[in-house]
């Protein structure tokens, strides 16, 4: 049965708004930089965009630490910007979708000062207080996510509070009804501003019980997150979305059950966690291991077929450059960006653009710890160089994996700072933006871009993309990743070398003869018959309909 709701047909984007476009000069990305940018996402035929965040916060994690829930960031505009960006969106069929961090808030919010008070504090159980082990240090050895513990003393009142990420952003008690009520109100304060919905930071977080030793996918976050739908999601057209590093497909049956009253769907990360070295994490990459790879998506696939809704992505503002990651960003740069489009963007699910993987944007080269800005690097840095890492194998592992790939600005024309801002950039602008550019992308007919406005629009209007079961091929081939979507008489197969070099794929089962070539980036293909001669990252679909083949 087909279902209905929107953003099982849509594509969203995502926007980093500190890297997007700078409308001031002042070397920041801001709110009227996107409202001049909306044509773009527009011509792309976007749905909705998520924004990461706006809101007001001394940017210690660039906005991931929230210091006013109700306020935006004044580097990035005011309510009236906002509320002028939801419009111009709605006018381009388009729609906002903010980034809710309620994991933890800044340090510098009213609540976590008024917490820190003392041990009465009115504010003081909206975070997580213990007191030191009997020895007067941590309350146990559990670590954040940037390394070192994730307890830090307060001198004042003699105890820790926690954090799983910096120090800067201490974990709220979601136990406490007080806090969770007050964060309902404030969703429901920006959703009758008419945002569409919300991408949920870290939300597999929240159910935490650091006594137990419990980080993710705590015994209550099922139960939080259905009162959450209840107080605040249970509105027609809404779409969410939860960042859930844990969570196996069982727990997204969980999150994304069409009966369970929770979540659109969740962000999950099995694919990225299989590449990380198990003491240095991504710091020190292991080798790409396609088989393992696609058993992560066919896995996700086959799990949610019947319920619960996936999400595809292969880029965000914390991963590296996908054509970069994933293709070769030198030799087949356009090749393999479309390979990748078009392998994400045929599967079932609501895919993901993350801004520049349109234009098929690489890694930066950093050569210096100077040019980095993030908090993770920075902190990781000082770590793994104690714990024996070469400086030189750091940087070559931000190159790879660090976050900052991610955030150096969009690459809008050839000009000076890629048309990014008219100021000093906060974060250095990858100097191949003279060849890489939203300019000569939209000019040319055969980019990356209108490869991946091809796709956006062949979901729009085909059922079978949106809807069609999924079936995996080729399942251990070390080069291909093929797999077909079947609605009624209709099958698109969609056949794609993720490799540089030449490979060989055996279809004569699935479908012989001559379908239609749906979208290709060497040659258009329509014939199965045989075996079937791939380029390199050659990737191509073929549909079938009944009559045919
Ligand atoms: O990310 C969650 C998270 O776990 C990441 O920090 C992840 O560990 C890291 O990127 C892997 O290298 C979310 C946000 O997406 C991220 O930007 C924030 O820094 C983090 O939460 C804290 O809010
Ligand atoms: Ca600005």
């Amino acid at each position: 049965m087909l279902e209905d709701n929107w953003w099982q047909r849509a594509t969203i984007y995502q926007i980093y708004p500190r890297s997007f476009a700078d409308s001031n000069g002042d070397g920041i990305g801001d709110l009227n930089g996107i409202i001049a940018h909306l044509d773009h996402l527009e011509d792309l035929g976007i749905g909705a965009i998520w924004l990461s965040p706006i809101f007001a916060s001394p940017m210690r994690d660039n906005g991931y630490d929230i210091s006013d829930y109700q306020a935006i960031a004044p580097e990035f505009g005011t309510l009236a910007d906002f509320d002028r960006l939801i419009a111009e969106a709605k006018a381009r069929n388009n729609r906002i979708i903010l980034d809710l961090v309620v994991n933890h808030s800044s340090n510098e919010h009213r609540w976590f000062k008024s917490a820190s008070a003392g041990r009465d504090a009115p504010y003081r159980d909206y975070y997580i207080w213990r007191d030191p082990a009997p020895d007067g240090g941590v309350p146990s050895d559990l670590q954040s996510a940037f390394g070192g513990p994730a307890w830090t003393l307060d001198p004042a009142s003699g105890q820790y509070y926690l954090h799983q990420f910096a120090p800067e952003q201490p974990d709220l008690n979601w136990e406490n009804p007080k806090l969770r009520a007050e964060v309902y109100a404030m969703m429901n304060w920006w959703l009758d501003r008419g945002v569409a919905g919300f991408r949920m930071d870290v939300i597999d977080l929240i159910g935490k019980e650091p006594d137990r030793g419990i980080t993710s996918n705590g015994p209550h976050l099922h139960d939080y997150l259905q009162e959450m739908h209840k107080a605040a999601l249970d509105r027609p057209g809404l779409v969410t979305v939860g960042e859930t590093w844990s969570a196996a497909p069982s727990d997204a049956l969980l999150y994304s059950g069409r009966d369970r009253g929770e979540l659109s769907m969740v962000f999950q990360f099995e694919q990225v966690l299989l590449q990380m070295d198990e003491v240095f994490g991504k710091w020190r990459p292991k080798p790409f291991d396609l088989i393992a790879f696609k058993q992560v998506f066919f896995r996700w696939q086959a799990a949610l077929a019947e319920d619960g809704w996936n999400s595809l992505f292969w880029s965000n503002h914390d991963l590296p450059r996908a054509v970069s990651r994933y293709g070769d960003d030198k030799r087949y740069h356009i090749e393999s960006a479309k390979m990748l489009a078009t392998v994400l963007h045929l599967m079932k699910g609501t895919p993901y653009v993350y801004q520049g993987e349109e234009l098929a944007m690489t890694n930066m080269v950093f050569t210096d710890m100077d040019q980095l800005r993030d908090i993770e690097a920075l902190n990781m840095h000082d770590l793994s160089i104690a714990q024996g890492m070469s400086e030189a194998e750091f940087i070559a592992g931000a190159n790879e994996n660090g976050r900052d790939n991610a955030r150096t600005p969009m690459q809008w024309t050839a000009s000076e700072n890629a048309g990014f801002t008219t100021g000093t950039p906060w974060i250095d602008v990858n100097p191949n933006h003279v060849a890489i550019n939203a300019a000569s992308e939209r000019a040319s007919e055969t980019s990356v871009f209108a490869h991946y406005r091809k796709l956006i629009g062949l979901r729009a209007k085909m059922d079978v993309i949106a809807y069609g079961a999924f079936e995996p091929h080729l399942e251990d081939h070390e080069q291909i990743f093929a797999y077909s979507r079947v609605l009624g008489d209709e099958r698109i197969v969609v056949v794609a070398n993720f490799s540089g070099q030449a490979a060989t794929a055996d279809l004569a089962g699935i479908m012989a003869g001559a379908g239609e070539p749906l979208i290709w980036n060497y040659e258009p293909v329509s014939d199965l018959s045989g075996r079937l001669d791939l380029k390199p990252y050659e990737a191509f679909a073929v549909h079938f309909s009944k009559g045919q083949g």
